[in-house]
C-alpha cells in the first residue's frame, strides 16, 4: 500500500435540522473516529473535521416547521449536535458549521474558480413560482397528487408513499406548501455543472483506479451510476436562504446545498489553528478519506471529486468507506415518528456509559449490509462481553496482583520448566504469546482496511486469550506452593492488561482511561504505543511498579433498564392507557364555566431554567396579545433549549402567581403519560400566537 505523509478524515456533514441518533453515528462518526484514533496512535499526522451543513430546504422546510428564522433554526441545532458529538467523545479537531464566513468565502471562491474556467453552462427553464410568495419553490416545497399511486400528498422529488422519485411537473394538483396556492410555471435560470464531461475522467479514475480498493457497496453504486450516463446538474437555486452565487447576473440565487456542503470539509480545515491547511487538501502525499452513510454516495464519489478535479487545486478522495443504514428493533430508523435512540437522550439515561453504546453499535457496523440494533442485544453484549469478558479478565489480574503482591508488579523474571506444572504454564504461555501477536496483526490488519466490527472481535481476543491463559495457569492454585509461578503468570498478565489498553483506545477511551488509571501507567515509560507500528505485543509494567486500586470497568446492564428504553420506543404506537394508571373524571361542568377559560397559542421566544429549582422552566412567550413570562413545571421533561421556538397552549386569564420571586402570568398546558411524563399540547400546525383554543 502507498505510504501517506498525513491524513485528511472527514465525516459527513450533518444537517442542523434535528437531534442526532444512533443510525447517524453508526454510519459515518464511529467507524471514523475509531479510524483516527487509530491513526493517531500510531503517530501519523492526521485532522479530522466536521460539522454542521446548514443550508438547503432541509434547514429552510425545518425552520417553517418550527415558526423559526433559518438561522435560529440552524443556531438551535447546530448547538445541540455540537454538544452531542463533544459529550460522546467524537474526537474531531474541528465541528464547524456552514454558516461560517470563511465557508462562504471559500464555497464562493470555489465557484469563481470553476466559472472562469467557463465551465458551468446557464439554462433556462420553466420552474413553480408562487405568486402569493413570490418565489420559486424547491421541489419539497410543491406537493401534488402521485401520478403513480395516487397518494394526494406526494413532493416534488419524490412520492414517500410508493418511493418513486419524481419531478414536480409530474404532479397532478400540484400546491405550494408555503402558501398552499397552486403555483405557476415561469422561465427561470440556473447554473449547471458539466458531470457529462468528466465521464471519461471517472471511468478512469474511479471505475478502474478504485475497482479493487473501494468496498463493493461503494463501487457498486458509483459504477452503476456511471453506467447509466452522467448529466449536467444545476448547482444553483432560487432561495433566499444560502450562499449567494458569486455573480452580479445571479441575483437573489444561493450555491446549491450540495455544491457548497462538501466545501465545508476544506473551510473547516482551514479555520484549524497552528495547521497549514493547504498541506492537507493540496499535497498529493495527503490521504483524504470521506466517512458516510450510503445515501451520500454518489455525492462524495462522483459528484464532489468531479468538483475538485474541475477547481484543478485539490487531492482527490483516496477512499470513502461508506456504510449502510442502521435500523432499529426491526424497522427503519425515522425522525418524525420518533422511532430512534437519540444520542443525547442515551448519554443522560446512561451516564458513564458511552463506551458501551460505541462498542455495540461497532459490533453491529452495518459495514457491508443494513444492520439492526436492539435493546435486548445490546443488553446481551455489555452483559457477556464487556463485563464478562473484558471487564473480568482485567478485574481478575488486579484483584489477585492486590492479593497476592499488595499491588506491586511481581517478579519479571521467566519461570524454569523444572516441575510438571511449570513446563504445562511455560507452554501456556507460549501459547498465549503467539496468539496475542497475531491478534494484534489482524487487529491492526482490520483497521487498516476499514472493518472495524472485525478489528474489535479481533481487540476483545486479546481479553479472551488472556482470561484462556489464567484458566489454564491456574495462579489461585499456586499461591501455597510455587510463588514464582504466581509471580510470573500475573507478570504475564498484567503486561497483557497494559497492551489492552493500548488496543481498546480507538474503540473503548473510557475503558483505556481507567486501564491505565489502575495500573497507574502516567508514570511509565509511553513506548506502549509501539503496540501500533511494531504489531506485536509490548513491554508494559515494570516489576516493582505500585498499581492503583482496581476499579471495575463495567457494570451489568439491568432488566428494568432495558424495559425502559423498550416501553419509551413502544410509544410511538398509542396504545389506550392501562386502567391502573387512569384518573378519574371529574364532576361535571357547564359551558359557561368552560368557557371562562381563556386558552390560547403562544410561542416560546426565550427559556431558561431557575436557578434553585430542578422543575421549573422560566419562559418566555409570545402571546400575541402580549409578551409574557410563564413558569412551567416541565424542566425534567424539556431542556431550555429545546423549548426556543415550539409553539404551546396555555391559559391565558388564569390569575398571575409569584413563585420564586418571580409572577407567573398563565400556565402552559401538558399531558402526563402512565409513566409521569409530560408532553406539551401543541397545535398540529404552526398558528399565529394569540389564536384562541377552544
Ligand atoms: N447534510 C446529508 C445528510 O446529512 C448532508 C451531508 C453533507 S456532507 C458534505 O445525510
Ligand atoms: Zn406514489
Amino acid at each position: 500500500m502507498k505510504k501517506f505523509k498525513r491524513y485528511t478524515i472527514t465525516s459527513a456533514l450533518p444537517y442542523a435540522n434535528g437531534p442526532l441518533h444512533i443510525g447517524h453515528i453508526a454510519g459515518a462518526y464511529l467507524p471514523a473516529d475509531t479510524y483516527v484514533r487509530f491513526l493517531r496512535l500510531r503517530g501519523e499526522d492526521v485532522v479530522y473535521v466536521c460539522g454542521s451543513d446548514e443550508h438547503g430546504v432541509a434547514i429552510t422546510l425545518g425552520a417553517k416547521k418550527e415558526g423559526l428564522t433559518p438561522k435560529a433554526f440552524v443556531d438551535k441545532y447546530h448547538n445541540i449536535m455540537k454538544k452531542a458529538f463533544e459529550d460522546f467523545g467524537i474526537s474531531f479537531d474541528i465541528y464547524s458549521r456552514t454558516s461560517n464566513e470563511i465557508h462562504y468565502k471559500t464555497a464562493q471562491e470555489f465557484f469563481t474558480k470553476i466559472n472562469d474556467q467557463n465551465l458551468f453552462t446557464i439554462d433556462s427553464s420553466d420552474q413553480y413560482y408562487d405568486e402569493e410568495e413570490k418565489i420559486f419553490l424547491a421541489d419539497r416545497y410543491i406537493i401534488g397528487t402521485c401520478p403513480n399511486c395516487a397518494n394526494p400528498n406526494a413532493y416534488g422529488d419524490q412520492c414517500e408513499k410508493c418511493g418513486t422519485s419524481l419531478s414536480p411537473k409530474q404532479l397532478i394538483n400540484p400546491r405550494s406548501t408555503v402558501s398552499g396556492k397552486t403555483p405557476v410555471l415561469r422561465p427561470t435560470k440556473h447554473w449547471y455543472f458539466p458531470l457529462d464531461k468528466f465521464e471519461g475522467w471517472l471511468k478512469e479514475w474511479l471505475v478502474e483506479g478504485h475497482k479493487d480498493d473501494w468496498k463493493t457497496n461503494v463501487y457498486g453504486q458509483c459504477k452503476s451510476w456511471i453506467d447509466q450516463g452522467l448529466q449536467p446538474r444545476s448547482i444553483t437555486r432560487d432561495l433566499d436562504w444560502g450562499i449567494p452565487v458569486p455573480l452580479p447576473e445571479a441575483k437573489g440565487k444561493v450555491l446549491y446545498v450540495w455544491f457548497d456542503a462538501p466545501i465545508g470539509y476544506i473551510s473547516a480545515t482551514k479555520e484549524l489553528k497552528g495547521k497549514d491547511w493547504e498541506k492537507y487538501w493540496k499535497d498529493p502525499e495527503t490521504r483524504l478519506i470521506h466517512f458516510i452513510g450510503k445515501d451520500n454516495i454518489v455525492f462524495h464519489c462522483i459528484i464532489f471529486p468531479s468538483m475538485l478535479k474541475a477547481n484543478g487545486e485539490f487531492i482527490l478522495p483516496d477512499n470513502v468507506p461508506a456504510n449502510e443504514f442502521l435500523n432499529l428493533e426491526g424497522e427503519k430508523l425515522s425522525t418524525s415518528r420518533n422511532h430512534a435512540v437519540w444520542l443525547h437522550e442515551y448519554l443522560q439515561e446512561f451516564p458513564g456509559r458511552r463506551d458501551e453504546l460505541r462498542y455495540v453499535l461497532t459490533s453491529i457496523s452495518p459495514e457491508t449490509k443494513d444492520a439492526d440494533f436492539t435493546w435486548s442485544d445490546y443488553q446481551k453484549k455489555v452483559n457477556s462481553e464487556l463485563v464478562a469478558i473484558l471487564g473480568n479478565f482485567v478485574n481478575r489480574v488486579m484483584v489477585l496482583t492486590w492479593k497476592y503482591f499488595d499491588g506491586k508488579v511481581p517478579s519479571e523474571k521467566e519461570i524454569a520448566g523444572t516441575t510438571e506444572k511449570r513446563k504445562k504454564i511455560l507452554a501456556y504461555y507460549n501459547q498465549a504469546h503467539t496468539d496475542l501477536d497475531k491478534t494484534v496483526k489482524e487487529m491492526i490488519n482490520c483497521l487498516q482496511t476499514f472493518k472495524f466490527r472485525e478489528a474489535q472481535f479481533q481487540m476483545m481476543n486479546l481479553a479472551r486469550i488472556g482470561n484462556k491463559f489464567l484458566a489454564d495457569a491456574e495462579p489461585w492454585k499456586l499461591a501455597k506452593e510455587d510463588m514464582e509461578a504466581v509471580a510470573a503468570i500475573l507478570n504475564y498478565a498484567l503486561t497483557v492488561v497494559g497492551n489492552i489498553a493500548v488496543a481498546c483506545e480507538p474503540f473503548l477511551p473510557d475503558a483505556a482511561k481507567s486501564i491505565k488509571k489502575q495500573l497507574n501507567a502516567s508514570g511509565l515509560d509511553k513506548k506502549w504505543n509501539e503496540l501500533w507500528t511494531k504489531e506485536q505485543l509490548v513491554h508494559t509494567v515494570p516489576e516493582g511498579h505500585q498499581l492503583n486500586a482496581a476499579e471495575l470497568l463495567y457494570k451489568n446492564i439491568e432488566d428494568e433498564d432495558i424495559a425502559r428504553q423498550v416501553s419509551r420506543l413502544k410509544k410511538t404506537e398509542s396504545k389506550p392507557m392501562e386502567a391502573t394508571n387512569l384518573k378519574a373524571i371529574k364532576p361535571e361542568v357547564v359551558f359557561d364555566d368552560f368557557s371562562k377559560l381563556d386558552i390560547r397559542i403562544g410561542k416560546v421566544v426565550a427559556a431558561e431554567k431557575m436557578e434553585k429549582s430542578d422543575k421549573l422552566l422560566k419562559l418566555t412567550i409570545n402571546a400575541g396579545v402580549d409578551t409574557r413570562t410563564i413558569l412551567s413545571g416541565i424542566a425534567k421533561h424539556y431542556s431550555a433549549e429545546e423549548m426556543v421556538g415550539k409553539q404551546v397552549a396555555f391559559i391565558a386569564n388564569l390569575a398571575p402567581r409569584k413563585m420564586m420571586g418571580i409572577e407567573s402570568q398563565g400556565m402552559i398546558l401538558s399531558a402526563e403519560d402512565s409513566d409521569g411524563k409530560l408532553r406539551l399540547i401543541r397545535p398540529d400546525e404552526i398558528v399565529n400566537p394569540g389564536s384562541t383554543v377552544s
